[in-house]
């Protein structure tokens, strides 16, 4: 093994074999079995020892060459094959951007219909000028009762079936609001008139049977401005419930009624022919005109400012838009329900569109 021959042999077996790897695992293997600690040519430079030392020094130096060269040959195989695996990767893993989209989240995924119909609520009140405000579920005695004009120990306040948190230590108790009402009170403390807003939430009253549930979602709304009255209010509700139910008329029905913080108050029924029920009236909602004592309590001066207010349940108009028959079933979190009852996300309710179509 100490001739030149020998080791040109020894050159040529192991840059064949490096150029022939196919793959990385192939080039490694030749690696080890050429330059590795026993390999062929680090086998080479153990016998070293053996040779007169004449020779030791120009035979160390070719092998040393040797190594060098298999070495560089073994670094260029390298790159060569990892470009080829990385472009071979990337044809793999090329993606057709014109293909249509696989059916993910945005497509399987459902809207709520309650969501749906908040959102029809939203798009017609903003068309007629209204404001989206919110508030906290939670809130204080102050702000869901006293300023609406029902005092302690007003028999309203039983019939809100509140729950209440554990009093603090001063006496006072938070609550679970009962309405959004709160949240226009704080728009009336806050803001100057002229106010259109509409209040969209969640509320909680202690009650539970077929038709009601602890949680239900409304919608109130609120105007306030120096000359606004009733025959505003009468065509904003108009205008509602035509854009809501999507007809061209609508014949409602104004009743006598009574709430704490409006006065006059008034129930209000639309004749179901609307929505294809000819001959049944159905309450839609309730309003007034906000009583003088609740705009004192806001820091509004009642002989400068009026207004008028609604609120209506937006479970139960839901209900009557889209025939859903069980109320309890909004809340069930059923998936067959939702994928039944629920809206594409891709079906986004507005005016110009058609809100159902
Ligand atoms: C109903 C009745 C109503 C209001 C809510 C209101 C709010 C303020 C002042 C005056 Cl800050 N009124 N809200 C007015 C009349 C009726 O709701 O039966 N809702 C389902």
């Amino acid at each position: 093994m100490s001739s030149g021959t020998d080791l040109s042999r020894l050159e040529d077996d192991v840059l064949t074999e490096v150029a022939g790897a196919g793959d990385l695992a192939a080039l490694d293997a030749v690696r080890v079995s050429a330059i590795g600690k026993k390999g062929r040519i680090s086998e080479l430079m153990a016998q070293l020892g053996k040779l007169p030392a004449e020779e030791r020094k120009a035979f160390g130096a070719a092998v040393n060459a040797l190594k060098t060269k298999v070495s560089d040959a073994l670094d260029a195989r390298k790159a060569t094959l990892e470009t080829a695996a990385l472009s071979a990767r990337l044809a793999n893993e090329r993606a057709d951007v014109t293909l249509p989209v696989r059916a993910g989240a945005e497509v399987l995924g459902r809207i709520h219909p309650v969501s749906q119909v908040l959102d029809e609520c939203i798009e017609i009140f903003a068309d007629l000028g209204f404001e989206v405000a919110e508030g906290p579920d939670i809130e204080t005695d102050d702000l869901n009762f006293t300023k609406l004009n029902i005092p302690a120990e007003h028999p309203a306040r039983q019939e809100h079936d509140t729950f209440y948190f554990n009093p603090k230590p001063d006496g006072s108790r938070l609550l679970l609001r009962t309405h959004t009402s709160p949240v226009q009170i704080r728009t009336m403390q806050n803001k100057t008139p002229p106010i259109r807003i509409i209040a969209p939430g969640r509320v909680y009253r202690c009650d539970s049977d077929q038709t009601h549930t602890p949680m239900f979602h409304q919608i109130e709304g609120l105007v306030i401005d120096e000359k606004t009255h009733m025959g505003h209010l009468k065509w904003v509700l108009e205008e509602f419930a035509k854009a809501f139910f999507e007809v061209d008329n609508v014949t409602m029905r104004f009743r006598a009624s009574h709430f704490p913080f409006t006065e006059p108050s008034m129930e209000v029924d639309i004749d179901a022919s609307a929505i294809g029920k000819p001959g049944q009236w159905l309450e839609i909602l309730g309003c007034g005109m906000v009583h003088p004592n609740v705009l004192a309590n806001c820091g509004l001066n009642p002989e400068k400012y009026q207004g008028f207010a609604f609120g209506m349940g937006l479970d139960r108009i839901t209900m009557l838009k889209y025939g859903l028959p069980d109320l309890r079933a909004f809340f069930s979190a059923d998936l067959r329900w939702l994928r039944h009852y629920g809206f594409s996300l891709l079906d986004q309710p507005t005016l110009g569109g058609g809100l159902s179509s």
